[in-house]
Formats: structure tokens, sequence, C-alpha cells
């Protein structure tokens, strides 16, 4: 079909691209090209060296136009869980994934892969994030993380039942192909967490604010040499804003600047005020400031934003072009104070790279 056409000029191209990279000879090239044809001409696909996956993977986070932490795309360390062909298989290769990453919070990017989609096979991970905080909602509002009402439910339909507060830890939720899917809860020592508390002000930590030490993207799929593998959970370190300007921020998730502005005894009766900008850059110091003093990693915007001056450089260096989404890059907090605000960034569609799928519910 000209699906499979697509597929296989695609498979062939990224061999071209990836052996062109790697410094292989223009012998071992042909090679390999012969090989991949002759293999998806008789299977109507083929198998990515270990090689070819790895560097496949570090590619696809390169090209990632939305991603502002690409200067280390080179040091993603893959797992290669190909053979899981079980839920239980599943879950064990993501915890191992989360150990291995989490590294008592030195943390490492590291990304793992399960077996491509394929003629009846589909493995999937409904999780958005491998750690994630559940949301109850009720006719007073929500308990929790309203960002993840609607998976918290799939999780209780299926039986699972959080404790209730405001900081449950989801369970892993797998399926593969149209099995009804099946939860795991994470064992507590897998999941490290921060309280949050503030350099100057003491009051702070008694709002209880809290967030877990790792961010485990589990819901893109890795479009790589024509193939599709749709369950590629992959992790890196936080972005102080990502935490303070957003998850604990915006008014529909945790909504908590009027909390954080009665601590600081702003004046919150008028905008003019601007208490709502002062109560984000103290919140946002908090973060900064718990994620350090336990040893976590995690980077802060402005440092992020020189990081990625430094890779655009090393890009253009290399004669590539750097594929990028202005309004993703840009921080959340003060973006005109760094340098990815005060230029253009052109998006197209370079492969390999992560890309969303369709949410598979309610
Ligand atoms: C997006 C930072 C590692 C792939 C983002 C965003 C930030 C960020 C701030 C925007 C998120 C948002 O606004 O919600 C970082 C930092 C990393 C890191 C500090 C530290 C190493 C990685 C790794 C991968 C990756 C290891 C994949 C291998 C992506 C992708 C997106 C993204 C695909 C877009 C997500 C989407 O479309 O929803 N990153 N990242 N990042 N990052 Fe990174
Ligand atoms: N904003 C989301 C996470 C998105 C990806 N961010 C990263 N990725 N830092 C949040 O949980 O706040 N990463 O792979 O490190």
């Amino acid at each position: 079909t000209e699906h499979e056409e697509r597929s296989k000029e695609e498979a062939l191209a990224f061999i071209r691209i990836c052996y062109k990279e790697l410094g292989k000879s223009p012998e071992q090239t042909e090679q390999r090209l012969e090989e991949v044809e002759r293999e998806w001409d008789r299977e109507g696909t083929y198998t990515h060296t270990l090689e070819e996956l790895t560097y496949g993977s570090r590619m696809a986070w390169r090209n990632n136009s939305r991603c502002i932490g690409r200067l280390f795309w080179e040091g993603l360390d893959l797992f290669d869980a190909r053979g899981a062909d079980t839920e239980e298989a599943v879950a064990e290769a993501l915890l191992a994934h989360m150990a291995y990453a989490t590294n008592e919070g030195r943390v490492r990017a590291a990304i793992t892969v399960f077996a491509p989609a394929a003629e009846g096979r589909v493995i999937r991970i409904l999780n958005h994030q491998l750690v994630r905080y559940a949301g109850y909602a009720a006719p007073e509002g929500v308990t929790g993380d309203p960002g993840s009402v609607a998976f918290t439910q799939l999780c209780m339909h299926l039986g699972w039942r959080g404790a209730g507060t405001a900081y449950d830890i989801l369970p892993l939720l797998i399926q593969i192909n149209d099995r009804t899917p099946r939860w795991f809860a994470i064992p507590d020592e897998l999941v490290l967490e921060v309280p949050l508390s503030h350099p100057e002000n003491e009051e702070f930590a008694e709002l209880g604010l809290r967030w877990y030490a790792v961010p485990f993207i589990s819901d893109m799929t890795l479009d790589l040499g024509g193939l599709q593998y749709t369950a590629a959970p992959f992790n890196g370190w936080y972005m102080g804003t990502e935490i303070g300007a957003r998850n604990l921020a915006d008014k529909d998730r945790y909504n908590q600047l009027p909390a954080v502005a009665e601590i600081f005894g702003l004046d919150t009766s008028t905008n003019t005020s601007l208490w709502k900008d002062q109560a984000l850059v103290e919140l946002n110091r908090a973060v900064l400031h718990s994620y350090k003093s336990k040893g976590v990693s995690i980077v802060d915007h402005h440092s992020a934003a020189e990081q990625f001056a430094i890779f655009e450089r090393k890009e253009a260096a290399c004669g590539r072009e750097v594929n990028g989404r202005w309004s993703w890059l840009i921080p959340p907090m003060s973006p005109a104070t760094t340098q990815v605000w005060h230029k253009p960034y052109a998006e197209t569609d370079m492969k390999p790279n992560y890309r969303h799928a369709r949410c598979p519910y309610p």
C-alpha cells in the first residue's frame, strides 16, 4: 500500500542520515540499506539495531520543536524493552526506568522503548506521565490535580482507589492491543518528591505544597525510521517554571497564587499591586530552593535559555537547522528576559520525532 511504501522510504531515509551522522563507511551504509529493504519486502517491517534505536531516539529529541532542554540530546540513555510482551513485563520495565532516572535526585535523562506498533500488536501506556497526582472531582471543587480528573476516573473505574489527598500518586495504566487496561501501583520508594519551602519566608512550608522530582512523559509516540513506537516513555529533569508557573499556579491546575499572596501579605484587592507577579516569583524561588536543597536536579529558566543558545550555536556549526516553536520555547515567566523571546523560530516536520497520539480516554 501507499502507507507501506512511504514507511519503507522513511526507513531508508533514516538509515542514510543516521549512518552518515554516526560516521559509518559508504559500504556499511549500503549493506544495511539492502538488508532493511529485503527485510521490509519480506516482513512489511524491520528491526532497528540497538545503535539505530539509541541514536534515533536522540535525534528525535534534537528535532522536537517545543523542547528548550535539547543541548543535552547526545546524553539520552536508552533501555531496550522491545521484548516486553505482557502488561507485567511493561510495568516492571517502567519501574526500572524510574529507579535509574531518579538516581536519588541526580536525574539522568533516559528513554525506555517498547515494541513498535505492528499488525495485531500495539502497546500503550495510558498515563500522561508515569508519576502524576490524582484529581478527584466533587461539587465543592477538585481535590488534587484538576488536570488528572478524567484519567483518575478511568483508574477508579478499573478498581484503583487512592487515599484522597491532594497528592495521591496515580498507578501505571498499561494496555496491550484491545485488552482491558491493567493498573499497577508504583512502590513509594520509587517516587521521589520535594516538599516546598521558601529561602526566607518560614510560613511558606505550611502551605503543604509539594511536587515530584522527575517528569516522565509517557503518552507520546516515537516516530522513527518508518516505525511507530507507541510506548516510549522518556524523562529529563524539570525547568522550575513548569512547576512554579504552571502546575501549581494555573487556575485550572493547583491554583496556588492566592494562597501564596496571602502568606506574603500582598494586596490582592487590585491588579496594579502586581500581586500575581510577585506571588509567582516567590513560588518559583521556593521551587528552585527546595529542589536544590534536596539535591534534586532542576534548571531555572534563565540557565535553560542560555543552554538553548549554546545548542543553537552547536547545531549551526554542524550545518543543521534548529526546529523551533516560539510559543513553546519561551518560558512562562519573564520570557522577554531570555534570548529566546527576541528571535524567530521556524517549525518544520522533522523526523524522527516525538508526537502526540490521540488521547485514548475518556
Ligand atoms: C517539552 C525542558 C528533556 C522531549 C519541554 C518543555 C520544557 C522542556 C520546559 C515545555 C513543556 C511545557 O511547556 O509543558 C526540558 C528539560 C530537559 C528536557 C529541562 C532536561 C534534560 C527532554 C528529553 C526529551 C524531551 C530527555 C525526550 C527524549 C520533549 C518533548 C517536549 C518537550 C517531546 C514537547 C512535549 C509536548 O509536546 O507536550 N521540555 N526537557 N525533553 N520536551 Fe524537553
Ligand atoms: N510541563 C510538564 C512536563 C513537560 C516536559 N518537560 C520536561 N521534560 N522537562 C510538567 O510536568 O510540568 N523532560 O523530559 O524533562
